[in-house]
């Protein structure tokens, strides 16, 4: 059974009281926040496994090493994935899709080619492109969306030409929360002969994902969306295109061999087995550790329960939002199209302004643009204020959330 009052046990930062209020926590999409099992987690691995990995014989470098190669392939596991060769461990997913822009795009990507993006993008899936753009000279392409924030299919399917060879979409709107049709896009991509990324950083925290089929290419999500520490993430990559792929850092770790010849004076190097050529450097053992335990308690609850749950407060939240009279809710009006996240403004105020009124009342909030600008241009919005919802949010929280913007609405 889920149930997000069992829930809300797991957290203690939740008990916390913020300006004479009990904390409610609407920030979710930004991250979220971190269960005991894995604040235990990680403190158990620095009390008692911690060491650098694959590096040593001893017994702590063989422990640590043991864990961060089963929170590899947990992960796998957790998005369908063949194996953990198919899962690298990053900072998050703004590294993973640099890493795809550097390692894939660097090489693969000519002046006459064309890379789509959609309108509705973070800036981590914008700005790669256009920096490396500004290198090799392709054409970074805009797909535009509907007015309530979904994709344009058809926009998508007009973009598209011979000239394409990566569409990069978001799964899930880090604004809007609109799910986006990957399948379809997908088959769209292939049917051209280009590949796709997604950037599931809004969908692998709040819905199941089964990335063989989705047939993506590439797949990129956040731990501290998720329930795990900040500075740890994932790319997960087809193994047939990760093996043709050059690394993108190097160092430690992603090496093989370095043969220095001396007659020659130069190295021949080759490169580690998957997934270790993508990690350079010590990784973040822990933070994969934690991420492990994360995996672990969202599939306890199971993923279907919590976009399940999610989709619930959506619902519940639009329709009272509708009650308030200044209050205007973008994105689809549809709740099962949408993740809970709720973009909306209050006539008369700045996204700010509103984001400040409720920190008054212990509600977080975020406000601005959330890095996704283009968005918000197309839209015509001059900034939003944002309720975004997890596992531990409740309809009372909401109710609370409702009284405080209806005080707004008479100041
Ligand atoms: N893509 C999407 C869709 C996101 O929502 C975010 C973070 C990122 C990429 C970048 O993730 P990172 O972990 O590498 O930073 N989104 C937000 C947000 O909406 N508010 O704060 C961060």
């Amino acid at each position: 059974m889920f149930d997000p009052y069992k829930i809300r046990e797991d957290f203690p930062i939740l008990k916390r009281e913020i300006n004479g209020h009990q904390l409610i926590y609407f920030d979710n999409a930004a991250t979220s926040q971190k269960p005991r099992q894995v604040i235990e987690a990680i403190k158990e691995f620095y009390e008692k496994h911690n060491a650098n990995v694959h590096r040593a014989v001893h017994t702590l470098s063989q422990e640590a090493s043991e864990l961060y190669e089963k929170a590899h392939e947990e992960t796998a596991k957790f998005i369908n994935a063949n194996s953990m060769e198919e899962i690298i461990f990053l900072r998050g997913t703004t590294e993973a899709i640099n890493l795809v822009a550097y390692s894939w795009g660097l090489r693969n990507l000519k002046r006459e080619d064309e890379v789509l993006v959609t309108l509705m993008e973070h800036h981590s899936n914008i700005v790669p492109w256009e920096i490396l753009a500004k290198i090799k000279g392709f054409k970074v392409k805009y797909v535009d969306i509907n007015d309530d924030g979904t994709l344009n299919h058809d926009a998508l399917e007009n973009a598209i030409s011979k000239k394409t060879k990566i569409i990069c979409i978001t799964h899930v709107s880090n604004v809007t929360g609109t799910i986006n049709d990957i399948k379809r896009a997908a088959k769209t991509a292939h049917e051209h002969n280009a590949l796709i990324l997604v950037d599931g950083a809004q969908s692998a925290p709040h819905l199941p994902v089964d990335v063989k089929d989705l047939d993506v290419d590439f797949f990129t999500f956040s731990g501290h969306k998720m329930l795990a520490p900040t500075g740890i993430g994932a790319l997960y990559a087809k193994r047939e295109i990760l093996v043709k792929m050059e690394p993108f850092h190097g160092g430690g770790e992603m090496i093989k061999e370095v043969a220095f010849n001396p007659i020659k004076r130069a190295s021949v190097i080759s490169w580690n087995e998957l997934p270790w050529k993508f990690e350079a450097g010590t990784p973040n053992i822990c933070g994969g550790v934690g991420l492990m335990a994360a995996i672990k308690y969202l599939e306890t609850l199971g993923m279907e329960n919590v976009e399940a749950h999610e989709c619930r407060l959506t619902e519940y939240a639009i329709k009272r939002l509708h009650e308030c009279r200044k209050v205007t809710v973008y994105g689809p009006e549809n709740a099962s199209k949408r993740c809970g996240i709720i973009p909306f403004n209050v006539e008369g105020f700045s996204s700010h302004d509103i984001a400040l009124f409720l920190d008054n009342y212990g509600i977080m909030i975020r406000s601005g643009f959330h890095c996704a600008q283009p968005l918000h241009q197309r839209l015509k919005l001059p900034s939003s204020a944002r309720a975004s919802f997890y596992i531990y949010n409740t309809k009372e929280e909401i109710d609370k959330f409702i009284e405080a913007l209806k005080e707004i609405e008479k100041s």
